[in-house]
């Protein structure tokens, strides 16, 4: 459900999630049927998935009993608010680099006192089933926030990043952050400075009893940082899904 995703993240569980940008809702749908993810992410930083995608993508996830949790593009704090009004499970925001960002972000995804989020969850009403004032007085509780830390700059400010009230945890970016740790010379998220930024980060947010996230690109990478104690680890993405399913089915044709 909706509120379950929260639950299931404190409750110390691994969750695996696709990652989906091909903008049609059905794709989600029926990847968030898929034994082994428990989540779908919608990507509208990257992508051509756009707000009504996600809007249509959020009910069909829910369908299967998963959480919908979307990446909004930078910035774009008023849409975090509409796909939380939505049914949205969770929000990450790219390039989360101060307090300053993350407390803006709250500003948008939390209700008083937390934040400033203005009142309106028709579509999480519907999904949820909830009254009104159980929303209200619930939603702070269930609609994770993931500050995503991909520079340099939000590495080091990672633990008042992590302070700050209202954000959930911290979802790490490992290929924006392998160009900000090399002064922009490098490209390569799988590269040792990464892997040193995954086990700090990792650590950090154990210490401040928050969240951890991270994108991945292959299975054994995903399961590295679930031993790393992340408990949110995105595995691949729907085109990477295309292709390697295209190069699976060539092969068989000998
Ligand atoms: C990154 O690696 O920078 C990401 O944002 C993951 O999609
Ligand atoms: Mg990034």
């Amino acid at each position: 459900s909706v509120q379950q995703f929260a639950a299931d993240l404190k409750a110390g569980q691994s969750i695996f999630t696709h990652w989906c940008g091909i903008p049609h809702p059905s794709i989600a749908g029926l990847l968030a049927r898929e034994p082994g993810f428990g989540a779908v992410v919608v990507d509208l930083q990257h992508n051509p998935a756009d707000f009504a995608m996600a809007l249509q993508a959020i009910p069909l996830v829910a369908a299967a009993g998963k959480p919908c949790v979307v990446r909004i593009p930078v910035g774009e704090f008023q849409t975090a608010s509409r796909l939380l009004d939505a049914g949205a499970s969770g929000i990450i925001a790219p390039m989360i680099n101060s307090v300053e960002d993350a407390r803006r972000f709250v500003e948008f995804t939390k209700f008083p006192p937390l934040g400033g989020r203005s009142w309106g969850p028709v579509g999480a009403l519907a999904l949820t089933g909830l009254a009104p004032t159980e929303y209200f007085r619930t939603a702070n509780d269930f609609s994770v926030t993931f500050a995503m830390i991909e520079t340099r700059e939000a590495l080091d400010a990672i633990d008042d990043i992590l302070a700050v009230d209202g954000i959930d945890g911290i979802f790490i970016g490992p290929s924006d952050l392998s160009i900000g740790l090399s002064g922009g010379t490098v490209l390569d998220p799988l590269s040792p400075a990464v892997d040193a930024a995954l086990d700090h980060a990792g650590a950090r947010a154990r210490a401040a009893g928050k969240f951890a996230g991270a994108y991945t690109g292959t299975g054994e990478r995903a399961a590295d940082n679930v031993r790393r104690g992340f408990g949110f680890v995105a595995i691949g993405s729907d085109t990477a899904f295309l292709k390697a399913g295209a190069a699976a089915l060539r092969k068989g044709a000998g």
